[in-house]
């Protein structure tokens, strides 16, 4: 069975709401943030960053949020929460994945950390473009891959959800509070929220 190193309030609730959207059984072991745990050898050998969330699944361990969610999506194929390989909508599934980690989480430090750099330097552009792009791509009330709910809308829902409601840096952007709120709604991130409330109780 899987085990998820999770700790609340943190970028582990993104892999919890991926668990429940798979599926799967899987096992829950808290590390608190200032866990010796997350300091230990045997934790660096989960995770080298010792950050949460990781992974273990019988001999494999893995962490990084996304490669997390791309594993367990890859784990449920009857969740069909991953076009397979050989299906068109592949590309933009791996586009989106990538562009989460790659474009949304600097944008939010470009923002929190008030830098500005030159925007063709700058992988993620800026923050104004990326929050636009991600407008862009569900203004219709769709997901990230259209009709088909997917792991890339679990990666930047997650990350929109806090962009709004965690940091504060998302505003009047309704067509993001409106894809964030679909998200809020999912059962399977509404399980995620209650284990998250049950652990702050
Ligand atoms: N890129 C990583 C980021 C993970 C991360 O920064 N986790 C934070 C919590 S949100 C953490 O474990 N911080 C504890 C520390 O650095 O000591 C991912 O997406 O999984």
């Amino acid at each position: 069975m899987m085990k998820l190193h999770w700790a609340p309030q943190t970028r582990a609730f993104r892999t919890l709401w991926m668990l429940e959207e798979s599926g799967l059984p899987y096992e829950l072991e808290r590390v608190d943030l200032d866990s010796p745990f997350l300091r230990s050898e045997a934790y660096r050998a989960i995770n080298p960053m010792m950050k949460v969330p990781a992974l273990e699944d019988g001999e494999v361990r893995l962490a990084e949020s996304g490669a997390i969610c791309a594993y367990v999506a890859e784990h449920a194929p009857q969740a069909q929460l991953a076009p397979p390989v050989g299906d068109p909508a592949r590309g933009r599934y791996l586009h989106w994945m990538f562009f989460d980690a790659g474009c949304v989480e600097p944008a939010y430090t470009e923002r929190l950390a008030n830098v500005a750099l030159p925007a063709r330097a700058a992988g993620w552009g800026s923050f104004d473009r990326v929050m636009s792009v991600i407008e862009d791509l569900v203004s219709d009330g769709s997901w990230a891959l259209g009709e088909r709910f997917s792991a890339a809308d679990v990666m930047l829902g997650s990350n929109i959800w806090y962009g709004i409601h965690l940091l504060g840096v998302i505003k009047n952007r309704p067509a993001l509070e409106a894809y964030s709120a679909r998200c809020a709604a999912r059962p399977a991130f509404l399980r995620a929220e209650a284990v998250e409330a049950a652990a702050a109780a």
